[in-house]
């Protein structure tokens, strides 16, 4: 891997399960920010007109997933035979549901949508609850953090802020989250001006 450049915008969003996943490999990466002034030239060269957007030497992908699985290969976060990566695929897709579901709560229904998506968020969780009891691996799939671990990490943090209370009933994935916050790596990152100060979502709902 060369040096790594990501643009986005400057809030957690879709990103920052790229972020989570180079910083508790001690990979570095360039930031770059992308503002409303700089977007509206920047956005047609994308080649979907979105971000975020990975560089890695002559190499440019677009698609957060397809950034993600690049470098969960890479970086060997992907599993450790085929069978454990179609399984992390699995979680990772069902992952992917459950931040769609966040982003349409912010973005689209926050006053009239938070209701039901808090009644309906425990069934949600306990899915995740289950997984990890009946993995003693320790983390979603086999005994080695990956791919699909970043992400939920992220979930977890987000809705730690969305609902604080959200992890009450389910102790094995609260202390799933504790000990993934405890990685010396990702422990410093969050502690961080630069993780505390980023806003989770870009209209400031979180
Ligand atoms: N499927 C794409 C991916 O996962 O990368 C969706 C990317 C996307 O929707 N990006 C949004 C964007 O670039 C930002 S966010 O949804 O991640 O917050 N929006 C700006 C625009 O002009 O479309």
């Amino acid at each position: 891997m060369t040096s790594l450049k990501l643009w986005y915008f400057p809030t957690r969003g879709r990103a920052e399960s790229v972020r989570l996943m180079l910083t508790d490999q001690g990979k570095q990466w360039e930031e770059v920010t992308v503002t409303g002034q700089t977007w509206g030239t920047l956005k047609k060269s994308c080649l979907f007109g979105q971000l975020p957007k990975l560089e890695d030497g002559d190499l440019t992908l677009f698609q957060t997933n397809a950034i993600r699985r690049y470098l969960a290969r890479r970086l060997g976060v992907y599993g450790q035979n085929e069978k454990e990566t179609a399984l992390i695929d699995m979680m990772d897709e069902s992952l992917t549901d459950l931040q769609a579901k966040y982003m349409k709560l912010i973005y689209q229904e926050y006053e009239s949508g938070k209701d039901k998506y808090l009644q309906e968020l425990p069934q949600n969780l306990a899915r995740y609850e289950n997984i990890l009891s009946c993995n003693k691996g320790g983390f979603l799939v086999g005994s080695q953090i990956s791919l699909a671990d970043y992400i939920l990490l992220l979930l977890l943090l987000n809705h730690q802020v969305l609902s604080p209370s959200c992890l009450d009933l389910f102790p094995i994935l609260k202390s799933y989250l504790d000990r993934l916050c405890s990685r010396p790596n990702l422990k410093a990152y969050l502690q961080s001006d630069a993780f505390k100060n980023r806003p989770i979502n870009a209209n400031g709902k979180q």
